[in-house]
């Protein structure tokens, strides 16, 4: 047997030391674009990059079309889970593909003399963020539409601010000519570089566009994506038996990118089922595989033909692989070594195949040591199950909000095909569990929150964009002791304290 001379870590075991950071880092101007599938790099652009670098796991708690839309908004992307049928799953693609852009106006009821107290009293009523949008801009204009959605926020704005300070000033308000698209819209904002609302009817057609200063900049992001796509990208999970059967529903439905979904996947199985796609598709399918956790792995899939490899066994929060089979290895160990092998790998071909820390991420720092370590990007399960947006039941549990959360070992989900290794014989004990998480409100807030710490963290260490944070990030492992002394110690929390004066 070989035995490695090193303990395997997890992302817990390290910290980062800052740099020095000039008066240009700060985070607004950190860019957080990354490459998704392999390219020439120095001669060629990459086909296909992300606004930030995250994505969202192959799991049937995790990944439905409403998801999907939610994060390409902010500029990542989901993988639908392939454990469904063929038909669902290319449904769900086809429903993200087909989603025109922009903010429904809502089934409000208003009659057409509403006025802003009708709005008003419909905000209150919904708990929805609204915007009004009248003929002049003021509270007695002729009201034109409204938009009222559940992750409408405008940055900054507390929740209980009048809704008169959503829609004034307008700084413009364009009627929008017949048969105007949301493209020509987002064409508009680029020609113009201004900030601009698109509004749509309930079919999907522009209606109107309104102007604003303050309009938030994260909507950048999506409409860069549809800049070049011209629609939201979606990606879908594939396995190593039906693709024969399932890729060509994939690709009919419009998906941008496939990933094989295996918790193992240093396997012939891979290498065979990417051979097929680019036997039938060349490179005009693009497919990541994985999962993989060393050097051998990852080459192993380089040379398959893999257009990005996932990194991880047994590191993700509901995983219970390594009590089951004693399989994996340390996250952030794998991850370094993976990044290792990937520089070596285009220093001799020239192709930069990108790689994704998969699984165990359980504080938002932890994405930003994963880059650090030379990651791409993260897939993260978990993180995202806690969201409104994912396609699992929310929950009241001892009076706390509840989101559910299986893994796809679980008996729950039954992914056999995720766990296969051949022969006829399915899943037969369970790799995961069966769990719930907190709940944690719209994703749009929540991945703001979370980048805008991670683009923190990148300022302290001096960088301004995620090739600049792995060039010069310094790492060091912590001790168990100051590990502790990380946390708040020593002091009584306020919040723990029993009340005193009920007993
Ligand atoms: P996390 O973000 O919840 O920590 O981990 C999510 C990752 O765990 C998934 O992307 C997948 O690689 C892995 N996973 C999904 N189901 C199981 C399981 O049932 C699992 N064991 O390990």
């Amino acid at each position: 047997a070989y035995f490695y001379k090193e303990p395997s870590r997890t992302f817990g075991e390290y910290l980062l030391i800052p740099g020095y950071s000039s008066a240009e880092n700060i985070p607004t101007a950190v860019s957080l674009k990354t490459p998704l599938v392999k390219y020439r790099k120095g001669e060629e652009e990459c086909p296909l990059q992300m606004n930030i670098p995250m994505i969202s796991a192959i799991m049937q708690a995790v990944s439905g079309d409403k998801l999907a839309i939610a994060l390409a908004r902010q500029g990542g992307v989901s993988f639908i889970y392939g454990s469904q049928s063929i038909e669902n799953e290319a449904a769900m693609v086809r429903r993200v593909k087909s989603f025109k852009a922009g903010y429904v106006v809502s089934d409000s009821n208003l009659a057409p003399t509403a006025t802003l107290h009708d709005v008003l009293e419909l905000k209150a009523r919904t708990g929805h963020s609204t915007i009004a949008i009248t003929a002049d801009g003021t509270p007695s204009g002729k009201l034109l539409g409204i938009v009222a959605s559940r992750d409408y926020r405008i940055n900054h704005t507390p929740d209980d601010a009048p809704v008169t300070t959503f829609m004034t000033p307008l700084e413009k308000l364009v009627t929008a000519p017949e048969n105007t698209s949301l493209h020509d819209c987002n064409n508009i904002i680029w020609d113009n570089k201004i900030n601009t609302l698109p509004l749509v009817d309930a079919e999907g057609n522009l209606k109107y566009m309104v102007f604003r200063k303050d309009y938030d900049s994260h909507k950048k992001n999506a409409n860069e994506l549809l800049d070049k796509n011209k629609s939201y990208v979606v990606g879908a999970g594939i396995n190593t038996r039906d693709y024969a059967e399932r890729v060509p529903a994939l690709v009919d439905a419009g998906v941008d990118v496939l990933c094989i979904d295996s918790s193992e996947g240093y396997s012939e199985w891979q290498s065979r089922t990417i051979g097929w796609i680019r036997e039938h598709y060349g490179d005009t399918v693009k497919v990541g595989a994985g999962n993989v956790v060393d050097a051998e792995g990852f080459r192993f899939l380089a040379e398959a033909g893999a257009d990005f490899v996932k990194i991880g066994i047994g590191g993700g929060s509901i995983c219970i692989t390594r009590e089951t089979k004693g399989i994996g290895r340390g996250q952030a160990t794998a991850v370094i070594e993976v990044a290792k092998a990937r520089d070596e790998y285009y220093k001799e071909t020239g192709i930069y195949v990108p790689i994704c820390s998969d699984g165990g991420i359980v504080h938002d720092y932890h994405i930003t040591l994963a880059l650090a370590m030379g990651a791409d990007f993260v897939m993260l399960g978990r993180y995202f199950a806690r969201f409104d947006e994912s396609p699992t039941n929310k929950v009241r549990i001892n009076g706390q909000y509840m989101k559910e959360y299986w893994g796809e070992g679980s008996n729950r989900a039954r992914n056999w095909q995720r766990y296969d290794l051949g022969g006829s014989s399915k899943l037969s004990f369970e790799e995961g569990v069966d769990s719930y998480v907190p709940y944690a409100g719209p994703l749009a807030d929540g991945v703001q929150t979370t980048l805008y710490k991670v683009k923190s963290t990148m300022c302290n260490c001096g960088a301004l964009s995620i090739p600049e944070l792995q060039q010069k990030a310094k790492l060091t492992v912590v001790s168990s002791t100051s590990i502790v002394e990380g946390g708040s110690h020593d002091v009584v929390l306020k919040n723990a304290t029993p009340n005193i004066i009920n007993g």
